[in-house]
């Protein structure tokens, strides 16, 4: 299975043309991912699989279509992906890494089959559980991606992110992994990949994502971090990474998520930013880009459908900004 496809064919929506969500188009776009085995850029994307699954899966149900990819042979691929020591690798045979873990920990949340791992791998959602407590530094609280591996605060928010879905952050320390985060906030509000790094909306997402899932939003200082956050919007209503750089319809979720996170969504222009997202549609092929213009993938399909989830667009279902996922999904999962 593999929902990361290669170039697709840059659209681009005509000034001027209405500005709908293409959701039929989408849907085909993401189902057409999987049924191009024979062309060269499946294989180049191998590694990408397991997180491929999830960016084509959770716009489907954003999209009201769950069933668009057969949710039994989607268990049997993430299953496959699962390795000896608990930790899931990109595809069948790779090795285990946080990142996979974490998406497939999405995936089997998303489609209500974690208890799929006790009956068909042995072990359960325990042994995923050890696999990620095993990669925390236990001096600084910080990640590791592998057992060789750099550490980095995405790799902390994605333990956390994984663990409360199974229902085990007591596995780790979680104070010394707050206390870390912390360590991460800059003067100006923002967040930085390690203690001393340049502020980044998508260690911002990763350091106040943690936050969250911990309980301790209380930590930070809002009104500054929102301050920052919303002056990564642009002119024609797109957000940017960081000051003076381009905006990108992945960096819309990174920084939107973590406003609405910490309340202060209303603090950037929203109809601005929809109109940005809808403009980066292919309306003709389907897929969203990075921006207008440009070639669709499913990476940026799944954060820009994620974005007009948050801001409310019509017709979606409403999605959590702490996990990425459906709100009926963590709802269901954390009880809350
Ligand atoms: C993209 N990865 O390193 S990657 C990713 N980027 O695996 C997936 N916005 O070829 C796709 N840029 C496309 N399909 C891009 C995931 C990156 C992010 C690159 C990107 C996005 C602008 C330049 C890092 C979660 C997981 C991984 C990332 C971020 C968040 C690429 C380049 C890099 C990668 C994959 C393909 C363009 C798709
Ligand atoms: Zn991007």
């Amino acid at each position: 299975m593999s929902l990361v496809s290669g170039p697709g064919r840059g659209g681009g929506t005509e000034e001027g043309s209405p500005l709908e969500l293409c959701v039929e188009k989408h849907v085909e776009y993401i189902k057409s991912l999987d049924t191009r085995r024979d062309e060269i850029e499946y294989w180049y994307t191998e590694h990408l699989r397991l997180n491929g699954v999830y960016w084509g899966l959770t716009p489907l149900h954003l999209m009201n279509r769950p069933d668009a990819l057969p949710r039994d042979e989607t268990i049997d691929f993430v299953l496959a992906c699962q390795h000896e020591n608990g930790g899931f690798g990109a595809a069948p045979g790779h090795d285990a890494h946080m990142l996979y873990t974490v998406s497939a920990v999405q995936i089997l949340v998303m489609l209500d089959a974690v208890d799929e791992l006790e009956k068909r791998n042995r072990g359960g959602k325990e042994r995923v559980g050890a696999f990620i407590a095993a990669l925390q530094d236990r001096e600084t609280g910080v990640f590791k991606g592998d057992e060789w591996g750099e550490t980095d605060t995405r790799f902390l928010y994605g333990a956390l992110l994984a663990l409360s879905l199974l229902g085990l952050l007591h596995l780790i320390d979680l104070d010394k992994a707050v206390a870390y985060v912390k360590q991460c906030e800059n003067l100006d509000g923002g967040f930085g990949v390690r203690p001393g790094a340049e502020s980044h909306s998508g260690q911002v997402l990763t350091c106040v994502g943690a936050l969250a899932i911990a309980g301790r939003l209380d930590l930070i200082d809002k009104d500054r971090l929102g301050a920052w956050l919303s002056e990564r919007q642009r002119e024609n209503g797109g957000l940017n990474g960081r000051p003076e750089k381009a905006e990108d319809v992945c960096y819309s979720w990174w920084v939107a998520a973590s406003l609405a996170m910490i309340g202060r969504l209303h603090w950037i222009d929203r109809a601005k930013l929809t109109t940005f997202i809808l403009r980066c549609q292919d309306p003709e092929r389907g897929g969203l880009a990075d921006r207008p213009g440009d070639m669709v993938d499913v990476f940026h399909t799944h954060f820009g459908i994620a974005g007009l989830s948050l801001l409310g667009y019509p017709g979606l279902q409403e999605i959590d900004p702490v996990y990425c996922l459906p709100r009926q999904v963590t709802a269901r999962v954390l009880q809350r």
